[in-house]
């Protein structure tokens, strides 16, 4: 099985002026394409070569495979990522999640402050998520290419604090980028949609089972 690069779920010039189109040509098809081009070589060799991508992504980590691992873990990461952002996102979550939200963390508003926080704590490249371990709601920070699915968590929503994710459009400023994630780009729906495919079944849920 070859991994595909999945194709933006929006145009280029969607979610400008926050990210800007440039910045999706480079992202998406220089970023994204070197790791599923670099995955697939590393699959040719590999026993993990016909497995669901997140088992390959779970497997390349529990054998050590680090070259693997790496590019596996940032393809799905920055597929996660494209659904994380939409046009005109922002504003609170709705529904059961808004209701856990308020549990985990208070409310949207205290949500976005610790979502922040995190952001702006991973020193170097890396994300901040929103995750679900079955019980609570986790907003973690992980560096380069480590995703909480090695921990068994449901990644909920995904936010890349790589340089190559805003230095065009923002420089060094990874607050000012972190703030258009939050206030105008965070996609909600996604978000509902994959907690409520957790919740209902009581298990994790796999991005597949959203997005197809
Ligand atoms: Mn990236």
């Amino acid at each position: 099985m070859t991994i595909r690069l999945p194709d933006l779920p929006y145009a280029y010039e969607a979610l400008e002026p926050h990210v800007s189109a440039t910045t999706l040509h480079f992202h998406h098809d220089k970023h994204h394409k070197g790791y599923v081009d670099k995955a697939n070589g590393f699959l040719e060799d590999s026993p993990l070569k016909d497995k669901h991508i997140e088992d390959i992504v779970r497997g390349a980590y529990a054998d050590g495979d680090q070259a693997l691992f790496n590019n596996i873990a940032q393809v799905w990461n920055h597929t996660v990522y494209w659904h994380s952002m939409t046009p005109d996102g922002g504003g609170d979550p709705h529904g059961e999640l808004a209701k856990k939200i308020a549990e985990d963390f208070g409310d949207a508003a205290k949500f976005r402050k610790k979502f922040k926080e995190v952001a702006l704590d991973q020193f170097g490249s890396g994300y901040a998520w929103l995750a679900f371990d079955s019980k609570k709601l986790i907003i973690e920070k992980t560096p380069n290419a480590v995703t909480p699915l090695i921990e068994g968590k449901a990644v909920l929503l995904s936010c890349d604090v790589w340089e190559h994710a805003y230095y065009l459009d923002h420089q060094n400023r990874r607050d000012s980028y972190v703030d258009a994630f939050l206030n105008h780009l965070v996609n909600w729906h996604f978000a509902e949609e994959r907690f409520g495919v957790c919740t209902s079944k009581g298990r994790t849920a796999t991005f597949e089972t959203v997005d197809v």
